[in-house]
């Protein structure tokens, strides 16, 4: 018989369906859900809590929540919560179509900040007391400390904080998860705040388990689902020449000396082309690699069980449905190179300083001059949200962003005059990367941005139009520095909205 994965006995007493639990929360309340990309967020709670909110609606009566997790969740989650109407505030980040619609139509309000900066804003009190917590964990141990499951996200704050607690114990996930898990209990508020003991991606610096006073539990649900996994869409040729010229750029790092053959810990965004770099990584010949990351996603699964990588440090997975069983089939070897962290810890500007990370991540557009907008179509209608991507931009040893050259059936350049909106200023970008080419940003002034960003990342269709602004905004600009022409900066957007093109 399987062991069961509530081993205390006062919290098995606790044990309630969804629909009681739910039951708990009330209108108002700012509840503080598991979650991360996808993974470990809680299954049944937020289903009972959407059918309910929809019922008191239905009934005439108000009734949202403020919402807060470790970052993307799942349709069980935001997109019920959503469809619902049930959410009056959405908080650090989403990438639910549901939601995001609500957000771009005006009835949600959402607050799109860094990841790491989440739970320390939590703490020092700027988002209110938080209310609730709903945490999904893979088990309750005899000491009533809980085993999270497959993410951690910001579980240690919500526990922490939060007046009640509402634990799903899901034994979908891996038992063998236990002792993967990295819970680093040495914080403090400014100004008693201390050095973080962490050295290497290796070291291990906190317990395996999350703290709650049992006392605040005041509801255990059993669950049995799978998280999102969604599977990757196979590798396309762009994203394979776009990988292709962040592997050649880093080989030739190394060979310059300027990054060691076992390069530096290596953050990737979640996506195709973050995860065709990965497979392409695989293929390069690197060995003896680290990943000081937010997200495990396929590829660096496939790094880790080829022995391209040593260890790897997250704090949630996104996977596809086969990398799933493979991982839940290895465990006991991916525990032992894998280490899963608060996301105050993995997204941590100190340690993604001192460790030296090369982030790679996704964006939507950036400029002449190497402003990059991760977040905004067109400046007004958000897409995902910053995420970590601001995190490892501004405190790395350097930042690549990694985009196909044109989007929407090439009716859109992602290289523009000026960003329509900016997430990563011109000063914490070092490498853009389209599948036309890359463009090494560092050290250039920033008409050497420009002519760089031109000549190597810029798709055809739209090279020469932007040599003819750069060309323009030289002789006619009102400085000669970061030349510009105002009027005409963000013409390619107002063009896109008129005519559904970027192209005169
Ligand atoms: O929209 O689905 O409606 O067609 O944006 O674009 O090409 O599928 O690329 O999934 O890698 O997302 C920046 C959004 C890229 C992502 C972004 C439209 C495009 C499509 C998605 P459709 P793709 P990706 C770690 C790091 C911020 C968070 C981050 C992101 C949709 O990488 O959210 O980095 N990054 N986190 O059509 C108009 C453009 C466009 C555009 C793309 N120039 N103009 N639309 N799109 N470029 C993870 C975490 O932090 C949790």
């Amino acid at each position: 018989m399987q062991e069961d994965r509530i081993r205390h006995a006062g919290l098995r007493d606790r044990v309630v369906d969804a629909d009681h639990a739910a039951a708990l929360i009330q209108p108002g309340e700012t509840v503080a859900m598991s979650g991360f990309t996808g993974s470990g967020y809680p299954k049944a709670v937020p289903l009972a809590l959407a059918a309910r909110i929809e019922q008191a609606h239905a009934e005439g009566q108000p009734f949202q929540i403020k919402l807060m997790t470790g970052a993307s969740t799942a349709p069980e989650l935001d997109g019920a919560l959503a469809k619902a109407d049930a959410i009056a505030l959405r908080m650090p980040f989403q990438s639910d179509p549901d939601a995001r619609k609500r957000i771009n139509d005006g009835t949600l309000d959402y607050i799109d900040i860094h990841l790491s900066h989440v739970a320390q804003h939590v703490w020092f009190g700027f988002y209110g007391p938080i209310d609730t917590a709903v945490v999904e964990v893979s088990a309750i141990r005899e000491d009533g400390t809980l085993v999270p499951s497959t993410s951690i996200g910001n579980n240690k704050t919500w526990l922490d904080l939060a007046s009640k607690v509402i634990v799903e114990v899901n034994d979908w996930q891996p038992a063998g998860m236990e002792g993967m898990h990295d819970i680093y209990y040495g914080t403090a508020l400014p100004p008693y705040r201390k050095p973080i003991p962490m050295e290497h991606v290796h070291d291990r610096i906190g317990d395996t388990t999350l703290r709650c006073d049992p006392d605040k539990i005041v509801a255990v649900v059993r669950t049995h689902g799978p998280d999102r996994n969604s599977p990757f869409t196979p590798i396309d040729a762009t994203s394979e020449r776009i990988a292709g010229h962040l592997i050649e750029f880093l080989k030739h790092e190394v060979a310059l000396g300027r990054l060691p053959p076992t390069l530096l810990p290596l953050q990737s965004g979640v996506g195709n082309i973050p995860n065709a770099v990965l497979a392409g990584l695989a293929k390069s010949g690197f060995r003896g690699l680290t990943a000081f990351t937010e997200v495990i996603q396929d590829g660096m699964l496939d790094l880790l069980r080829e022995g391209v990588l040593d260890v790897a440090s997250c704090t949630g997975f996104a996977l596809s449905p086969a990398a799933n069983e493979a991982f839940k089939r290895d465990i006991a070897f991916y525990r032992e190179r894998i280490i899963m962290r608060t996301q105050e810890m993995s997204n941590h500007p100190e340690l993604v300083r001192r460790l030296g990370c090369i982030g790679m991540n996704g964006m939507i557009e950036a400029d002449l001059y190497g402003n990059v907008n991760s977040t905004h179509v067109m400046g007004s209608r958000i897409q995902n949200g910053i995420g970590g991507s601001g995190d490892f931009a501004r405190n790395g040893f350097m930042s690549v962003f990694l985009s196909p050259s044109t989007a929407k059936g090439g009716s859109i350049s992602a290289l523009v005059p000026m960003v329509s909106h900016v997430d990563h200023t011109e000063h914490d970008v070092s490498v853009i990367v389209t599948e036309q080419g890359l463009a090494d940003l560092r050290g250039l002034t920033p008409k050497q941005r420009a002519h760089t960003l031109i000549a190597n990342c810029v798709h055809p269709d739209y090279r020469d139009a932007l040599q003819d602004y750069f060309d323009r905004a030289l002789q006619h600009s009102y400085g000669k520095h970061t030349p510009h022409l105002l009027p005409e900066a963000l013409s390619w957007h107002q063009r896109w909205l008129e005519t559904g093109s970027m192209q005169g």
